[in-house]
């Protein structure tokens, strides 16, 4: 699921379950499903499954101030297991979302340099091509040619 979060920065928090907590990554441009796209989306603490319910504003003086939408939700299927591939830094899956559908990738980058401000963990979030579309359309090509 997605938060379309109009904090300090407008961020869209991509979330997805995962052992009864929601693995979450701050996206800070709009994700986009077109094949190649990247984003990137910043590593931030597990939420509780709950907290993907929330919507409505968090009033000032507190962190992430600002408004809270349900910008998409859904489900994801894993393309190999969640649990290495999450510690790895390389995981594929697919989106059954409102908006978000298909094959996806999130890929954690190397980080950069020593400097220990640099620790935030920084992933990319990558569309990949839809396998299940490409598989349906060879599954429908023969019908398509017998039929003419
Ligand atoms: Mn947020």
């Amino acid at each position: 699921m997605i938060q379309r979060h109009a904090a300090t920065r407008l961020h869209y928090d991509f979330r997805l379950e995962l052992d009864g907590v929601l693995k979450s990554w701050a996206v800070p441009k709009e994700p986009k499903a077109v094949v190649g796209e990247k984003r990137l989306a910043v590593h931030v603490e597990d939420h509780p499954l709950e907290y993907g319910r929330f919507h409505g504003v968090i009033p000032d003086g507190h962190y992430g101030a600002g408004r809270v939408e349900i910008w998409d939700r859904g489900w994801w299927e894993p393309v190999g297991d969640p649990h290495a591939d999450y510690r790895k830094g390389s995981l594929k899956f697919v989106l059954h979302g409102r908006r978000l559908r298909g094959g996806w990738a999130l890929v954690r980058m190397r980080p950069r340099g020593d400097d220990p401000r640099d620790r935030k963990e920084n992933w990319l979030l990558i569309k990949e091509r839809d396998k299940a579309r490409a598989a349906r359309a060879r599954a429908a090509a023969p019908a398509r040619t017998r039929g003419r």
